[in-house]
């Protein structure tokens, strides 16, 4: 999954420079690619309209089979956890509108995340790595999020494969410690550090993405994905990107 790619130190620069004028404006990360941008980096999208231009990672793939490039990557990032250098403790306006660094540890924003996926199919993959060197992914065949009026509750497709496991849930509201929507008597953002699609938090299931960085402990508090590891060992990375299944014509 993780590939070596010698152009990323070169992709910043491409990035800033690459004229938007000449092409439509990307929606999202595979409007960028078919822009001509190929490369993993920071860029420019619209999911809303032209004056409202959203910064975002882009997963390209970057391998160095051109054949395989095109199927593998396009995805658009809407979490990175990397390293721990952003505050992922945020409240409910934070995670509707975004925060953190995009070419280090983000948070995309419910808010965009809407905007992207209810006019069309998107599919989610979650790459994730754990301090020892192991990574595997959890891929769903969509993912959706409805409006705020909705409490950006989230569709979630069938799990297909991956090695980690099930560890996300359907029809959930969104959370942040100062608004509990989850199904649990605790208030599971605070609990877990961080806000997400939380069902309940006192039992040994589900996802922690934008918990606490934290090396390999098994706090509860820290990134872990429970049915990769059946514990909730804190991983080192955790990535949530979305593709649109099919593209509009
Ligand atoms: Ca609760």
């Amino acid at each position: 999954m993780v590939r070596v790619c010698l152009l990323t130190l070169l992709l910043p620069l491409v990035a800033m420079s690459h004229p938007l004028v000449h092409s439509p404006l990307p929606f999202d990360c595979q409007d960028v690619y078919q822009n001509g941008s190929k490369h993993n980096g920071v860029y420019t999208i619209y999911p809303t309209t032209a004056d409202q231009p959203v910064s975002v990672y882009c997963d390209m793939g970057c391998t160095d089979d051109d054949a395989h490039e095109s199927h593998e990557g396009q995805w658009t990032v809407i979490l990175k956890r990397v390293d721990g250098t952003v505050n992922f403790y945020r409240p409910w306006d934070a995670y509707k509108e975004g925060f953190g660094n995009e070419d280090g540890e983000y948070w995309l924003g419910l808010e965009t995340m809407y905007r992207l996926t209810w006019p069309s199919k998107y599919e989610l993959r979650v790459d994730m790595e754990d301090w020892q060197g192991g990574s595997v992914f959890a891929q769903y065949t969509s993912f959706s999020v409805e409006s705020e009026d909705k409490d950006y509750r989230l569709r979630l497709g069938n799990y297909v494969d991956g090695g980690a496991g099930n560890s996300m849930s359907s029809n959930v509201r969104f959370s942040t410690y100062d608004k509990d929507q989850d199904a649990s008597s605790s208030n599971c953002a605070d609990y877990r550090k961080g806000g997400f699609w939380f069902t309940y938090c006192g039992n040994s299931y589900g996802a922690n993405p934008t918990g606490l960085h934290q090396k390999g402990q098994n706090s509860g508090e820290g990134i872990f994905w429970y049915n990769w590891k059946n514990n909730f060992l804190s991983l080192k990375s955790m990535t949530m990107k979305i593709r649109r299944v099919t593209p509009p014509e």
